[in-house]
């Protein structure tokens, strides 16, 4: 066997393992593998633009289902390998081969480093290259990735004449491997756009010819590069700095990013290297961030806004709000974690500190207001965390015991809880009725006035210590949860049923919603148990001339009760208040007569809107809404 074959049959064996373990080279055979295949080529192509000599590249899905990638390099090259092929011959069938043929540039953008082209035409069922090179046209074709055309001595032969140069590849992914060949265009568009930002230099054309689809084509450009994408990123919120960019390059690691500020709480830090997306995080972030904040702190103190005796910031403070991009670029990089989306290289650290640290002060040391607009964030963000500490120090520290007696519950006397029922009841005078109406055998009263209201209006502190929510953590008997210290027990919850008595109104909705809001986040538990109802007080009472009085619940019974009833006085509730005692009983106590509505887990995120913003598990709308009441807040820090 001469060497020439020997190599074929390598070159063979490399790409029936990547035919075999397509995943092990693209993530998946579905969607998403389908997409990567694209973005291979034209990650190529971006090299190529790294390299200096590309500045467009179009995308086209064919009406076919095949894709075309065109660049205006410098074409790849045509000429003899020392293999005894075409170099190109080489770097479609040969797995790692990339960047060894001319020392003088390096892979630099994303995904497999040189390898994608004979991967993508290893999982192609066709695929054809044309070159534009050097005054010529050259053309070659493969099938499941094996050469399907005849070389002469080893090399394409020229077929036409072209002024251009650059590289052209289309191909048609495998049915056999991949579950459907349908391109997501919006992802493709998506991850084009994102190409674009990152190299500002570049511009992307995007073509979808496919039946069905827009064929117009979509020009991705964008100039300003991540400045613009920190704008895009930012767009539709209140920004509180303007947009800081700094770059710079050691060690043959050049670094890029620019950042913002809004008045969100939350930080996004999107980090790339060599134009991946780093979504696990890694060095060049860690980097990033330390210097960030040790920049701020020491800031801080030069402008004595943090004192001697005052604790440094911590990081999350100085990043809260800040939305940032981070590209670097590296000769050799490391990716690691479970989806290899993880920079590992220490040196990305180092430089990622130096880097920003120089180029932060200069702008600082210019930018004295944008300095301080970030530093009050930071004040800010300490502030609330400190507010948060101390609220749940607060409501754990004197936990239980503090809750004295609980002198506006009018409890019931019966001591079985499967048979007692607590009415939370909006307002003094209706409270009132209901003392006088209910049956105090089973039925407990819990007024509370419209000050739950202002928990809304209230930092998390004031939730946590708001009185009406005392009363009934310590009326339910079963503690609250959510890390805040005392544990939720429902086996100690003194009630069945809970039912929540509002006004059949706005503010009394309102109430309701804050009320299960406070539930649905501290006690869920009540909820999935089905332990909380809404009581549905009447909107009016319909007196006939002749017959029996009825109530009507909502605008459908009175429509209803208008078809059948001609002469009757209406009389419209505005309020349980306006209730006397018997007819508080009869309409909404008395477990005969009364409409209890149980409160679905799906209720309770009706009040989805106001959990979020108050108490969602994001943490940033949560303290944006306490900022924006933190003038009524008393923190006491
Ligand atoms: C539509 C996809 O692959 N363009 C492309 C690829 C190469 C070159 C130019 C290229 C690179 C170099 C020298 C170099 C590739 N070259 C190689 C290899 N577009 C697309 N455009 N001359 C041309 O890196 O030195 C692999 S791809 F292996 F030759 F380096």
């Amino acid at each position: 066997m001469n060497q020439y074959n020997a190599d074929a049959i390598t070159v063979l064996e490399g790409l029936e393992a990547v035919r075999k373990r397509p995943g092990m080279y693209i993530g998946s055979t579905g969607s998403r593998g389908l997409n990567h295949l694209v973005y291979e080529i034209v990650d190529n192509a971006v090299d190529e633009h790294l390299a200096g000599f590309c500045d467009r590249i179009e995308v086209t899905l064919e009406q076919d289902g095949s894709v075309t990638v065109t660049d205006n390099g410098r074409g790849i090259p045509v000429d003899m390998h020392k293999k005894g092929v075409s170099a190109e011959r080489v770097i479609f069938t040969t797995l790692h081969a990339g960047g060894k043929f001319d020392n003088s540039t390096y892979k630099v953008s994303g995904g497999l480093h040189g390898v994608g082209s004979s991967v993508v035409n290893a999982l192609s069922e066709w695929m054809e290259v044309t070159v534009y090179k050097d005054g010529f046209i050259y053309k070659d074709r493969y099938a499941y990735g094996q050469p399907d055309m005849e070389l002469k001595d080893g090399l394409l032969v020229p077929f036409g004449k072209t002024r251009q140069s650059g590289t052209s590849i289309r191909f048609y992914p495998d049915k056999q491997i991949f579950e459907h060949i349908r391109f997501k265009e919006e992802q493709i568009k998506s991850r084009l756009h994102e190409t674009v930002y990152l190299n500002p230099g570049l511009t992307i054309v995007f073509r979808d010819l496919r039946e069905g689809k827009n064929p117009e084509p979509f020009i991705f450009h964008e100039p300003e590069g991540l400045s613009q994408y920190i704008r895009e990123l930012n767009r539709g919120k209140e920004t509180c700095t303007d947009i800081i960019y700094f770059s710079g390059e050691e060690d043959n690691i050049l670094v890029e990013c620019a950042l913002q500020f809004t008045t969100d709480f939350d930080e996004n830090i999107f980090g790339y290297c060599n134009c991946i997306n780093t979504s696990e995080g890694g060095t060049h972030i860690t980097g990033f961030k330390g210097k960030f904040t040790s920049i701020i702190n020491s800031y801080a103190r030069e402008l004595g806004i943090l004192k001697e005796k005052d604790q440094n910031f911590t990081g999350p403070d100085t990043r809260c709000g800040m939305t940032a991009v981070l590209a670097i670029r590296h000769p050799d990089p490391l990716f690691e974690g479970q989806t290899k989306t993880k920079l590992g290289n220490s040196d990305a650290a180092r430089v990622v500190t130096s880097v920003t640290g120089e180029k932060l002060e200069l702008y600082f040391d210019k930018n004295l207001e944008t300095l301080k607009s970030v530093i009050s964030r930071a004040e800010t963000s300490a502030k609330i965390r400190k507010s948060e500490l101390k609220a749940r120090s607060n409501v754990l520290g004197k936990s239980r015991y503090s809750f004295d007696s609980n002198g506006k519950l009018a409890n019931c006397e019966g001591r079985d809880p499967s048979k007692n029922e607590i009415f939370i009841v909006e307002g003094d005078s209706a409270g009132g009725s209901a003392k006088t109406a209910r049956d105090r055998r089973f039925q407990a009263i819990l007024p509370i006035r419209g000050k739950i209201l202002n928990v809304e209006k209230a930092s998390m502190d004031k939730v946590l210590a708001n009185a009406e929510i005392k009363s009934m953590v310590l009326a339910f008997g079963c503690g609250f949860s959510e890390g805040y210290g005392m544990d939720f027990n429902i086996e100690k919850l003194k009630y069945d049923k809970i039912v929540i008595m509002t006004d059949a109104d706005v503010d009394g909705a309102h109430i309701s919603t804050l009320l299960l809001t406070f539930f649905y986040r501290f006690m869920p538990e009540l909820i999935l148990q089905g332990h909380v109802y809404l009581a549905t007080p009447p909107l009016y009472k319909a007196v006939p001339k002749k017959g029996p009085e009825e109530y009507l619940y909502d605008d459908a019974a009175l429509e209803k009760y208008r078809k059948t009833h001609k002469n009757f006085t209406l009389q419209r509730y505005k309020g349980l208040g306006e209730m006397d005692a018997s007819q508080l009983w009869e309409t909404t106590l008395n477990p005969e007569t009364r409409v209890l509505k149980q409160v679905e887990i799906d209720d309770a995120r009706m009040a989805n809107e106001v959990t979020q913003m108050l108490m969602g598990s994001e943490v940033g709308p949560r303290r944006s809404f306490i900022i924006d009441h933190a003038d009524e807040a008393e923190l006491d820090v």
